[in-house]
């Protein structure tokens, strides 16, 4: 590949890289955009109770009323529809429809993702659930939450439940978003929720997380004739800070440890011998009984990928390193370094090294400080160049070969950015806080014409 920007180099002919059935789409989550927390007899979840623990959230803020789409979905899918959207990816906040978890069902909670269902049916747009987007129920979390065992049998559960009522009009599914963030920032790093730090439980709750994965993914294939089950991984592009031996030997090591961690016992490789030594060697596993994880059975691979995160190794001990953008890299309003060739390079390597049967990316966006300005508008050119130079890269991607089926922006709404609260605006669509109002920024009639007329420019006169 040469170094010149993907994008730069022929914008036309990659905007017709994608085939006419490529599914466009937006991706939310329930945390993130229903508020509605205390509503219709929904469950408390961790995320509740880790916002309100003093310190947790830059801004203070929960999400308690965030985008208040639990009563404004009518209008979103609408806006969505308008945009070109032909698929949705959401999560289903367990705590809705099992306050607890487990048990009783609330079906006012049930009712409204029908009701989403059906309003995105109506609008041509294709659903796709996500079951976890790590807002699991607070009464789970008191029993030991996802390093319990019994969360396998609670998980599968609870996916029976939400497809059995779905599936007759829902067939693509998604049991887990991100794992390694859900298992690593909220029991090791204690920046999520639940806010633990000890990496023997981190390690435990991803070992569950596998086995969840695959016992949920055998019973929702049973419950939905046609049932395309997946996972969403965020694995950005990994690289060495430095050129030096050090730093590219902990570049491998993190990799192995973090995101192999996952895909390779999901393709049924069982845990990288790279990884095992990495956390070893730092203790991750003292105390931890590691057996082979069951294979996953994915339909489709997610790549959630925003950036390129660069390893700086402080000595040669696993885990001694920091990981971050390089100084002087151009990158957006969360620091995160902006490296679109890092899409395609990260496509075409799952490709090699577990050849999925199709990838999806499931999540690509930036955050940007964007307002709306006197003339009405949201003029935000820096997220409009990320995404098409992005999509540039993944159209290059499908050129070499990947089986790439679909793209979703993350995200419809600017919402709630989890420990930054409302202080990232990641939507294609500006939301005013104070009174909801939604407004498509520069960059939805971007994807507009993207997905409706093909085409991939950065000049919307
Ligand atoms: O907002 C998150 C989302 O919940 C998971 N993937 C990354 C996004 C941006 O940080």
């Amino acid at each position: 590949m040469t170094a010149t920007p993907a994008f730069e180099r022929d914008p036309a002919r990659l905007a017709r890289a994608f085939p006419a059935d490529f599914t466009w789409g937006f991706a939310t989550s329930a945390y993130q955009i229903e508020g509605a927390a205390a509503e219709d007899g929904r469950g408390t979840s961790i995320w509740d109770t880790f916002s309100r623990q003093a310190g947790s959230i830059a801004d203070g803020s929960n999400g308690d009323i965030a985008c208040d789409h639990y009563h404004r979905y009518a209008e979103d899918v609408r806006l969505m529809a308008d945009l070109g959207a032909r698929a949705y990816r959401f999560s289903t906040s367990w705590a809705r429809v099992l306050p607890t978890g487990t048990g009783a069902i609330n079906q006012p909670g049930l009712d409204f993702y029908q009701r989403l269902v059906d309003a995105l049916l109506g609008a041509g747009v294709q659903p796709l659930i996500n079951l976890f987007h790590w807002d699991l129920p607070q009464a789970l979390q008191d029993r030991g939450g996802f390093a319990n065992p019994q969360v396998v049998d609670w998980f599968t559960d609870y996916a029976a439940l939400v497809a059995s009522t779905l599936g007759d009009r829902v067939k693509d599914w998604m049991t887990f978003n991100e794992p390694a963030v859900f298992a690593f920032l909220g029991h090791a790093d204690g920046i999520h929720a639940p806010g633990l730090r000890d990496w023997p439980t981190a390690i435990r709750v991803a070992d569950n997380e596998l086995r969840a994965h695959a016992s949920a993914g055998r019973a929702i294939r049973g419950l939905v004739d046609g049932a395309k089950v997946g996972v969403a991984f965020d694995v950005n592009q990994v690289a060495a800070a430095t050129e030096s031996e050090r730093d590219r030997v902990a570049a491998s090591r993190w990799s192995s440890a973090r995101d192999a961690w996952f895909l390779d016992p999901l393709f049924g490789r069982g845990y990288p011998a790279l990884g095992l030594e990495a956390h070893r060697e730092a203790g991750h596993l003292d105390g931890v009984e590691l057996t082979e994880p069951p294979a996953g059975d994915l339909d489709y691979l997610g790549l959630n990928y925003y950036r390129r995160d660069s390893v700086r190794a402080h000595s040669d001990r696993a885990f001694d390193w920091e990981i971050g953008a390089v100084e002087g890299s151009e990158q957006t309003q969360m620091d995160w370094h902006v490296a679109p060739d890092g899409l395609r390079d990260t496509l075409l390597d799952l490709h090699r090294t577990y050849a999925p049967r199709e990838i999806v990316v499931t999540e690509n966006g930036a955050a940007y400080p964007d307002a709306v300005d006197p003339d009405g508008q949201v003029h935000d050119a820096d997220r409009l160049a990320y995404l098409s130079r992005h999509v540039a890269a993944a159209a290059e991607a499908l050129g070499a070969g990947v089986p790439l089926t679909g793209y979703h922006v993350w995200s419809l709404l600017d919402n709630y950015e989890w420990s930054l609260g409302y202080s990232r605006r990641f939507g294609l669509v500006h939301v005013d806080f104070d009174n909801q109002r939604r407004t498509p920024k520069d960059s939805a009639r971007w994807y507009q014409r993207l997905v409706k007329e093909k085409e991939l420019t950065l000049d919307l006169t």
